[in-house]
């Protein structure tokens, strides 16, 4: 058992007891969801995406006391800056998956901390401490490729369609079934100006179906459906680049200009996907430095990525098959032929 059950049911009362939650939440379908089900179990409170950056910096703090909130929840974030800590005299719970890295003054609730193989998402933990909307928490969970047996039979049986039963292989189920649609549905909802991806989020939080938005059935599911559709065209534009120009490569190495929006780790999971014994790094530049999503199927990658790093301007880290890396632009080169050696990659 990961979290405990005590941790579970603790958890649960801040949130019942919270009357002006603020939520600060990773960028993806995993720290979405999560902040969906806390947010629509609790009711009320002020949601903010945090871009860009694996850590909750500083001046995020201003927007507690802003927002007059009086708890703060952290989902989905590897990091938390004790400046911001320092800076918010308001009790702050903060739930994650990643690495563990607890800072004093935090409630700080991370499976790894009782089993380090443990890395079951948070959108999986939101739906244990509240137990509501099934449907948003598998969206979640598949978008960090992952799946829960039990929960996915449980969700088979209400939505057949959207998820076939006996599926369990998470990339199938992200490429082949509605359910990997919505998942995608909702990272592409995450893309583009802030102001764009706060409406956005605004109306998955009244949303109370999934056939809402893939049959459009309330305008409302007609929104994100649409702006799915056009969000995808630039992923699409992408993806299709890199197989014509790629797809005989490993690993495959493909480096677009920030000015265009951030789909690496999207491309990065279908890429592992249509090609999984080999490694992709999908990075976009930008001032000076290149900030990339890697997937691998090889062996640990967190320990790669630091072997390949010693040394060198950057930073990487995540899952064993799913990472993030910034590295100085002039570096990259010198970063890339140390991870072929310790992966084993001969050209
Ligand atoms: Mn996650």
């Amino acid at each position: 058992m990961a979290l405990t059950k005590e941790e579970i049911e603790e958890i649960r009362a801040y949130l019942d007891k919270s009357e002006r939650p603020i939520y600060f939440f990773d960028d993806d379908p995993d720290g979405l969801c999560s902040f969906l089900l806390f947010y629509r179990a609790n009711g009320r409170g002020k949601g903010v995406i945090v871009k860009s950056s694996p850590e909750v910096k500083e001046e995020y703090a201003a927007k507690v006391n802003e927002y007059d909130s009086d708890m703060v929840f952290v989902l989905d974030k590897p990091l938390l800056s004790p400046d911001f800590v320092e800076n918010c005299n308001k009790p702050i719970v903060w739930l994650d998956h990643h690495a563990p890295a607890g800072i004093p003054g935090v409630k700080y609730y991370n499976p790894r901390l009782n089993d380090i193989r443990d890395s079951r998402p948070t959108s999986f933990w939101c739906y244990k401490i509240i137990e509501e909307d099934l449907w948003m928490a598998m969206v979640g969970m598949i978008g960090d490729w992952f799946i829960d047996e039990r929960l996915a039979e449980k969700f088979s049986e209400e939505y057949p369609d959207l998820l076939p039963k006996k599926l369990s292989d998470p990339a199938e189920i992200l490429f082949n079934t509605k359910l990997g649609e919505l998942s995608r549905i909702f990272s592409f909802a995450l893309k583009g100006r802030t102001s764009e991806v706060m409406k956005c989020i605004k109306i998955l939080t009244r949303i109370k179906s999934p056939y809402e938005i893939l049959n459009q059935e309330s305008p409302a599911g007609n929104f994100i459906y649409k702006r799915y559709f056009s969000v995808k065209d630039e992923y699409d534009s992408l993806i299709n680049d890199i197989l014509k120009k790629h797809s005989k490569d490993n690993p495959i190495v493909y480096l677009y200009p920030s000015k265009k929006m951030s789909f690496t780790g999207e491309l990065s999971n279908e890429l592992l996907y249509r090609f999984p014994d080999r490694i992709n790094i999908i990075g976009r530049e930008k001032n000076g430095y290149v900030k990339c999503s890697l997937r691998s199927s090889r062996g640990n990658l967190p320990e790669q990525i630091k072997k390949a790093l010693v040394g060198l301007d950057g930073y990487g880290g995540g899952h064993e098959n799913a990472c993030g890396l910034c590295v100085r632009e002039r570096e990259f080169d010198t970063f890339l032929e140390r991870l072929k050696k310790e992966t084993g990659i001969r050209n």
